[in-house]
């Protein structure tokens, strides 16, 4: 019997945990954490270390497919991706470029080369439609980075942390939410040394069970109760006037708009007491050096970009910012940061520069193109209606909000095809589905994590961490699977079109496109050490340098300096802007109808998203994790709750919302908030499927509407927060 171990990195989801696979007479048999790695410090989730079952999971597809008359036949990638490329460019000839779009889901993401191949793919046919799961996630976060600006220096992180105030987002479980690598540990040792921790959630979430405070809210309110808390540090003079002075804009009008949302106000409708509201603020307000992490509840219950932005302002206020001559540790190692000035970038507009759709006046803003739209832009007739869709690494079916629709849309189109490893509910709708290589069998780096540390507080790593991984496992017998990248440099080629790759290695869109490489398509198809060198270009550690070094493959601190922060030119132009006037309005309107609009006595409860340690999105509902935890889809239901519907726990119960109505199995939680029910997304049927509430579950993005109740900037609707009523199903 022989036995090794081989480093790997997960791409499970974006936290790309450096793991060590244990093999047996060559075969992997276990995946656990690594003590050793200096960032994730023995760390895995269930899904990591059920990563060596994930790679035979009956679903797993060994073969790409074609839908046939009999229902799909196996298919060479080879051909399926000439066969696509023909049908991509008939479509191009009738209907134009932006007949073709792409949808790239969280798994494009946390596969760099696929991403870049694909939006290169998508620039050599000259469409401009491009869409990401950005703005159906949090896309309040980059229409902020806009309005408000970027602090160059950066935020602290939480070794330096005397406070975090963490709003609709648990890291515990999710892994995003800035409590970095290994968030248990790391929030055990902050709160060893005397952080405090103050959690607004409707639920009593396994984050919200170390805080120090915790308003148990009610969702939908994030932006009153963020106004009320900038009201009360104001107030109560808890503001650092020098930094509002010299850093920021629009301090007066931010002041005067506040002032409506007063403790008393606010506590009538967002389910906390005055008394709560005023402890968060002084909270808040003694902290030094603190964070605030917003995550995708607030994103998704109808103010996401206000609450965002005010989360900002908040840290603004208090210059909650790194400091000249303060060091920055996480210096970059296979992607560049902002450079380490001690100022605030400027405000910058959130759209009116790039393609504007035809429906609902939405068009593209820094979170991209809205999602939320695009099931009508395949919908509506006439010029530059989509007719081809790609989707990589996601699953429209079981995550779009308007399920309802988005089925009609995949049915209406001419080409739908999906690059994932399994048939999914998009899969079985569409013309092919794209088995690609996964994990064990591909090289990736840590650099995905990496680049996000740009776009969250507190996101990515706290220092130069980085990490490399080359396949370890061969691709299963007779199979036949590719990388995405592989797939549309082949549509490429058949299209006679050169592929132009810009790096990833860079925050700024303009400075990685001038760090461009042409992959020709009359060439062979480049070695994988290429890809990724060409995918890495510019960045601060060669990808190729860094592979010399065995540790590399283990994960490690690279040797790199700290930046000291430098203090701003004199004539520096920008500033952080804490009165930016599309906020300042939204504080107007939202102060104008105070509460929102009164829930209508049909709907009386509130169906919240919330996500489960064992799946991922609509992915990982195999895992042997998860049946053993989980064995249903839950509805969380507080049994207060349930005892008013007349239900019992186990019950099968059916949520309408004004839109439809799903069936789910009740589970009775305390830690839920009275009025909401807790459902997680990316489960269910499709519609024309018969409802299956104990094997599949129900589908939330059945209960939305996505022309109704949409941000306007971004186009997301209310995907949490979503008005329901409950009963039992007999
Ligand atoms: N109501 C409601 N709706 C939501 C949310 C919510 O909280 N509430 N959350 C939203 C959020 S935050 C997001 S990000 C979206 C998610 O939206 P999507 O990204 O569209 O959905 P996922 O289920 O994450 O789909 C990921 C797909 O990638 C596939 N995959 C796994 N590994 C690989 C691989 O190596 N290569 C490829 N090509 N594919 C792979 C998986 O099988 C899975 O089908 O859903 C959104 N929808
Ligand atoms: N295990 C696991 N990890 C994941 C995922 C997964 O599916 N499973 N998905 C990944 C993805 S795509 C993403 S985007 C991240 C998301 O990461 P998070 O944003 O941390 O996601 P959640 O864990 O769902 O936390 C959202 C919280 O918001 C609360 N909430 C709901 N509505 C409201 C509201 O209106 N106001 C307030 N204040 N709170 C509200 C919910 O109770 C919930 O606790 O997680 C990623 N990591
Ligand atoms: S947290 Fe994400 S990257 Fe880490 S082991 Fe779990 S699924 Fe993999
Ligand atoms: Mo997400």
């Amino acid at each position: 019997m022989s036995l090794e171990q081989k480093h790997v990195i997960c791409r499970a989801c974006h936290a790309q945990c450096g793991l060590i696979v244990d093999f047996k007479d060559g075969k992997p048999v276990a995946t656990h954490g690594n003590k050793d790695n200096p960032a994730y410090a023995g760390f895995s989730c269930s899904k990591g270390r059920d990563l060596q079952n994930y790679h035979s999971y009956p679903s797993r597809l060994k073969h790409s497919l074609k839908k046939s008359s009999g229902g799909y036949d196996d298919y060479e990638w080879k051909t399926a991706a000439k066969e696509m490329a023909k049908k991509i460019k008939l479509i191009i000839n009738e209907h134009g470029p932006d007949s073709v779009a792409l949808y790239i889901g969280t798994f494009g993401y946390n596969t760099f080369p696929s991403h870049a191949f694909a939006l290169a793919f998508m620039k050599a046919i000259k469409s401009q439609m491009i869409f990401t799961s950005v703005t159906i996630d949090q896309p309040g976060k980059a229409i902020t980075a806009a309005l408000h600006g970027i602090w160059l220096a950066g935020g602290y992180r939480h070794k330096e942390w005397d406070g975090l105030l963490i709003m609709g987002s648990n890291p515990l479980v999710s892994m995003l939410g800035g409590v970095g690598a290994n968030p248990a540990k790391n929030l055990h040792e902050a709160k060893k040394r005397g952080m405090k921790l103050i959690v607004i959630d409707p639920r009593v979430t396994e984050t919200a069970k170390q805080a120090d405070l915790h308003l148990q809210c009610n969702p939908g309110y994030d932006g009153e109760i963020l106004a009320c808390i900038i009201r009360t540090i104001i107030q109560e003079d808890y503001h650092d006037k020098d930094f509002i002075k010299k850093e920021t804009k629009g301090f007066s009008d931010l002041v005067e708009a506040v002032q409506p949302f007063t403790p008393k106000k606010v506590s009538e409708f967002a389910g906390v007491t005055e008394e709560e509201l005023v402890e968060a603020a002084r909270l808040y307000g003694s902290f030094k050096k603190a964070d605030i992490s917003l995550g995708t509840g607030p994103n998704m219950s109808g103010a996401g970009n206000l609450s965002e932005y005010l989360g900002k302002v908040i840290m603004s206020l208090m210059g909650h910012w790194r400091r000249e001559g303060e060091l920055k540790e996480n210096v970059g190692v296979f992607v560049n940061g902002f450079p380490p000035i001690a100022a605030g970038s400027g405000s910058t507009p959130a759209t009116g520069f790039g393609k504007k759709l035809r429906v609902r006046d939405l068009e593209e803003s820094t979170a991209g193109l809205p999602t939320g739209a695009l099931a009508d832009e395949i919908l509506t007739p006439g010029k530059g209606q989509v007719k081809a869709l790609l989707v990589l690494g996601g699953n429209p079916m079981l995550a779009w909000p308007d399920q309802i629709k988005t089925f009609k849309a995949m049915k209406k189109l001419e080409l739908l095809a999906c690059f994932d490893p399994r048939k999914t509910k998009t899969g079985i709708l569409s013309d092919y589905i794209i088995a690609p290589k996964i994990h064990y069998e591909r090289y990736s780096t840590s650099a995905p994590n990496e680049l996000l540390g740009n776009f969250g507080n507190g996101w990515g790593y706290e220092d130069t961490y980085g990490q490399i991984c080359d396949p370890i496992l061969d691709v299963p017998e007779g199979s036949n699977l590719c990388e995405e990248q592989e797939f549309f440099y082949e549509m490429a080629k058949e299209l006679g079109l050169n592929l132009t790759i810009n790096s990833m290695a860079f925050v700024d869109p303009n400075v990685a496109s001038q760090n461009q490489t042409i992959i020709k398509t009359d060439e062979p198809f480049p070695d994988p050490i290429s890809i990724w060198e060409a995918i890495l270009k510019g960045s601060p550690v060669s990808y190729v340098e860094a592979r010399k070094d065995p540790d590399s493959f283990k994960g490690k601190r690279f040797d790199r300096k700290p930046d000291i922060i430098q203090k701003k030119p004199d004539d520096w132009p920008g500033y952080l802007n804490i009165g930016h006037p599309i906020m300042i309005s939204k504080l107007k309107e939202i102060s104008l109808k105070f509460g929102g609009s009164p829930i209508a006595d049909a709907f009386p409860f509130r169906l919240i998203s919330r996500r489960l340690k064992d799946a991922l999105n609509s992915a990982w509902h195999e895992s042997s994790s998860l049946k053993k935890r989980l064995p249903h889809h839950p509805a969380y239901i507080n049994p207060s709750d349930m005892l008013k519907v007349g239900i019992n726990d186990g019950d099968l119960v059916e949520i309408t919302s004004e839109r439809s109505s799903i069936k789910c199995k009740s589970y009775s939680a305390v830690d839920v908030k009275v009025g909401c029910l807790a459902v997680p997304h990316g489960w269910g049927t499709n519609p024309d499927e018969e409802d299956d509430p104990i094997n599949s579950g129900g589908n939330t993005g059945r209960l939305s509407f996505n022309d109704k109740n949409f941000d306007p900037i971004t186009g997301i609707p209310i995907m949490s927060a979503i008005p329901v009523k409950l009963s039992k199903l007999n």
